[in-house]
């Protein structure tokens, strides 16, 4: 018998729960400090939600070369294994950050505290405009760890199918933008925008929703006056 409330359930889990809690509480209070230590560099936050080869790397190079000139961009990356995403923001110019996991499936604000504080020292003057978080390539994890962002970006790609709103809601409801990526390959695959947008929608009606192609360059002028207007 459960010894919390009684039930019959010898493998009823209040402890469990109870513990969950705590982590998240103690992550969310990092997380606070985080936010402060990002604003004191003048910096707008945004951490970029999605699964494994989405394109979110691919879209930071896209818009480090469109904006990079414009605005002081930093970027974290997050990654189970490997430098490789960083060592493609770096050949971009901009300061970066690679945090690697070793087998987590998501970033926390523990990590990003690390992240942030090796990031400012590439600072010459302390100071950014934006600061990507490009998390772990997972819709699941990365929806309940809040990092300290301003904003939150979640994206799903043309190839993955349209139901990952309806498969994966957390990730939606927790978000700011919704981000279409690989538009260019829409003519190949069965993806009803329309049914994704929607079921997104109905789970988080105040997304704004945005589509892109890297490769064509088609969406990005309303990607990048979203980034400006954060910035102003
Ligand atoms: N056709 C097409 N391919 C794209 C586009 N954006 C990215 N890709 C390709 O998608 C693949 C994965 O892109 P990445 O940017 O590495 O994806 P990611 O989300 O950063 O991947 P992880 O960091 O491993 O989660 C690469 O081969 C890109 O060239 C796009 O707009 N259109
Ligand atoms: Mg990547």
């Amino acid at each position: 018998m459960c010894e919390d409330c009684g039930c019959a359930s010898p493998s009823h889990n209040h402890k469990v729960v109870d513990v969950n809690q705590s982590l998240l509480a103690a992550n969310d209070a990092l997380a606070e400090k985080n936010r402060e230590h990002i604003e004191e560099l003048g910096a707008v936050a945004i951490n970029l939600i999605s699964s494994p080869g989405s394109g979110k790397t691919t879209l930071l190079e896209k818009t480090i070369e469109r904006l990079g000139k414009e605005l002081r961009i930093g970027v974290i990356e997050g990654d189970i294994e490997t430098e490789r995403d960083a060592e493609r923001i770096r050949a971009k110019g901009v300061p970066v950050v690679q945090l690697t996991t070793g087998g987590a499936c998501h970033l926390d604000a523990a990590l990003v505290h690390k992240g942030i504080h090796a990031l400012e020292h590439q600072l010459d003057d302390k100071k950014l405009d934006l600061l990507f978080i490009e998390n772990v390539g997972n819709l699941v994890c990365p929806a309940t760890f809040y990092l300290g962002e301003h904003q939150r970006v979640v994206m799903i790609s043309v190839p993955e199918g349209p139901d990952k709103p309806a498969k994966y809601p957390r990730a939606f409801i927790g978000s700011d933008v919704f981000m279409i990526s690989k538009t260019d390959l829409l003519p190949y695959f069965d993806f009803p925008s329309e049914m994704a947008i929607k079921d997104a929608l109905l789970l988080n009606p105040k997304l704004k929703v945005m589509s892109v192609s890297a490769t064509t360059g088609d969406g990005f002028d309303s990607w990048l006056a979203y980034l400006r207007s954060l910035c102003r």
